[in-house]
């Protein structure tokens, strides 16, 4: 079942806790029928914020980054299936909410790039997503399990 266990990292920001949309958001991914491997309700320090955004530390917008993902808790998950990391993006939007089409995460509950609700790995940067699990999670924290709905999800499952 290899094609099935793509994972990709994601994290409902300071914004999105605070708003109350962590619940909303894992139910998105549940009923698409990815499977949760990783959960961490955690804040993000100063450290661990330079490393995830390293590739911004030249642009203007890179304090006020740093500043707001470090200013209350997140939650971060892994989650795992079938062009996961891909498939989570199109139902992110666009990294600028107001451009983000309706039905997207941040379509539905952003209006502002700089608080912009979500993060997820980008599928056209190579191995972003395991550089950022890795940055977040040990590997003892990732749950290996399998998950009943899966044949009902891939035509090609056992049930
Ligand atoms: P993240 O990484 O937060 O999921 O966003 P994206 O992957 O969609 O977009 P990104 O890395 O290009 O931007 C990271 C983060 O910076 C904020 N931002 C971005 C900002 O405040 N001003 C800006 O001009 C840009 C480009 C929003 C997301």
């Amino acid at each position: 079942m290899s094609h099935h266990d793509e994972r990709t990292f994601v994290m409902v920001k300071p914004d999105g806790v605070q708003r109350g949309l962590i619940g909303e958001i894992v139910s998105r991914f549940e009923e698409r029928g990815l499977k949760l491997v990783g959960g961490k309700f955690m804040r993000i320090d100063e450290a661990l914020a330079h490393d995830h955004y390293g590739e911004h530390e030249d642009k203007p917008f890179f304090d006020g980054l740093v500043e707001f993902i470090t200013s209350g808790p997140v939650f971060a998950m892994v989650w795992e299936g079938a062009d996961a990391t891909r498939q989570v993006r199109a139902m992110v939007g666009e990294t600028d909410p107001a451009e983000s089409a309706p039905g997207t995460i941040r379509g539905d509950f952003g209006l502002d790039l700089g608080h912009n609700v979500i993060h997820a790995s980008d599928h056209e940067d190579e191995g972003a997503n395991e550089r950022e699990i890795d940055l977040f999670f040990d590997e003892d924290e990732l749950v290996d399990y399998g998950l009943d709905t899966a044949a009902w999800v891939y035509e090609d499952e056992q049930h």
